[in-house]
């Protein structure tokens, strides 16, 4: 092995979500979602932008694919938009919306690369928030028959299925501080709604069990948390964030309970469970997803919701577009510690990437040399972490075009592929041609 060579068959890929890039939200028969009401009320994004167009992926995927190919990727991540298959969230399944999946999974596999999919990323179909969405009880078992749906239709063709992308932002950003869709602004409702969130995905594994055949994970945001001085203020704080970020979700999915902060943090807002629920949280997985983008250095602070602590990245600290500290160093201890606190189960970087002020095309380039700086540094921190004995067995950069960066609409781009959204052109950036040497030398030459 060369120094940076990753062992071989480590799964190179790129990652999407389904509201981010599709386009055309309420074609061929779909139910609204709630990130179309939010994203069409005014004041909620930047710019007033939508998902209404995206990357129009739904229609050119076919194309996408084709430059994933060129590229040299092996995976790519994709999303299912609920409300594509399942227009009142339960019931009624459409086979068109179905039939775009399916379009969509096969090109994959006639192009050589594997799709993983995840069932969640966001996008709640508006039906069933009118019912109390992540609030109401019943939602685990509407989540799990649409991913028995969906485990019919393509399971065996898709071999790792994710059940949701990061409740923590769901959540977060969802219930408690409103900047992404539902919008709302309630301490009381955030954990009712994790906790309906960790029964769903245990609902929806233990329906796996039943229905198919392959592997069945979670997909995580991990920010390792440090204090912003020796303050025992600040260091309580930072145990608080710790618990609240990093270990609301795994720890009952891997020990039956949550972190014993979490009453500290949401004090008379935390409820109790019955017993039972944690059973059912407590499906056993195949693999762990990790989105890597960022540490946090916590300070203290009262008035910040709901750890006491806020994020004072230290003086010098070079921030992304999107205000995160580049830390990559954070990547190789995250995987390390998901290694030692959950176990030995295979790992899977299935977000790592970074928003960067790109130079306009030029020649027909873009040099975004900061975004292949970025790679180059992150790749070598899951390098180091194999070589400490971390079982990672892939890799997923976000993201594979420029998209709906949520409430940020098109103002921040993540995308290794630069896309002109009035002509929809793609244009590889240099990132892009880095990656698929990277690919082509499964890390060896290009990172050593
Ligand atoms: C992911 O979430 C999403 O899965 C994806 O859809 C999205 O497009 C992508 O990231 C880029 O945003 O402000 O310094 O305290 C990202 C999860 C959680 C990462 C919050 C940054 C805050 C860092 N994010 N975190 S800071």
């Amino acid at each position: 092995m060369t120094r940076r060579e990753f062992p071989k068959g480590f799964l190179w890929g790129s990652a999407t979500a389904a509201y981010q890039i599709e386009g055309s939200p309420l074609a061929d028969g779909a139910g609204a979602s709630i990130w179309q009401r939010f994203s069409h009320t005014p004041g909620k994004t930047v710019n007033g932008d939508t998902g209404d167009i995206a990357c129009d992926h739904y229609r050119r995927y076919a194309d996408d694919v084709k430059l994933m190919r060129e590229l040299g990727m092996q995976a790519y991540r994709f999303s299912v938009g609920w409300g594509r298959v399942l227009p009142d969230g339960n019931g009624r399944v459409n086979e068109k919306g179905l039939g775009f999946y399916d379009r969509l999974v096969d090109t994959l596999l006639e192009n050589g690369i594997e799709p993983l999919c995840t069932l969640y990323h966001w996008d709640l179909p508006e039906a069933l928030d009118n019912r109390g969405g992540w609030l109401n009880p019943d939602i685990a078992n509407w989540f799990a028959d649409y991913a028995s749906v969906m485990y019919r239709k393509l399971d065996g063709r898709v071999k790792k299925w994710a059940t949701l992308n990061e409740p923590w932002v769901v959540t977060d950003g969802g219930y408690l501080h409103g900047a992404l869709a539902p919008g709302h602004e309630n301490l009381f409702e955030t954990p009712i709604a994790s906790h309906h969130l960790l029964r769903a995905h245990g609902a929806a594994v233990k329906a796996y069990r039943a229905e198919g055949k392959n592997q069945i994970g979670i997909v995580v945001n991990i920010e390792p948390k440090h204090p912003a001085s020796d303050d025992p203020a600040d260091i309580a704080a930072t145990k608080r964030a710790d618990a609240y970020m990093n270990r609301q979700y795994l720890d009952p999915i891997f020990f039956g309970r949550y972190p014993g902060e979490m009453k500290e943090v949401f004090g008379e807002a935390w409820p109790e469970w019955p017993a039972e629920d944690y059973a059912l949280i407590q499906q056993k997985i195949d693999w762990l997803g990790l989105n890597y983008y960022t540490r946090g250095v916590t300070k203290a602070d009262p008035k910040a919701w709901p750890v006491g602590g806020r994020n004072e990245p230290p003086k010098g600290a070079v921030l992304t577009e999107t205000g995160w500290e580049l830390f990559p160093k954070g990547l190789t201890d995250t995987l390390v510690w998901m290694k030692e606190r959950y176990g030995d189960l295979p790992l899977y970087v299935t977000e790592n990437g970074a928003a960067m002020k790109d130079p306009p095309i030029a020649g027909g380039r873009v040099q975004d040399q900061h975004r292949v700086d970025y790679l180059r540094t992150h790749l070598s921190a899951v390098n180091d972490a194999i070589k400490a004995g971390v079982d990672v067995r892939g890799y997923m950069v976000w993201s594979l075009l420029d998209n709906l960066e949520w409430s940020l609409g098109y103002s921040k781009t993540f995308g290794i592929v630069h896309v002109d959204f009035k002509t929809q052109q793609r244009t590889p950036k240099d990132s892009a041609r880095f990656y698929a040497e990277v690919i082509a030398s499964n890390g060896g030459a290009a990172l050593a």
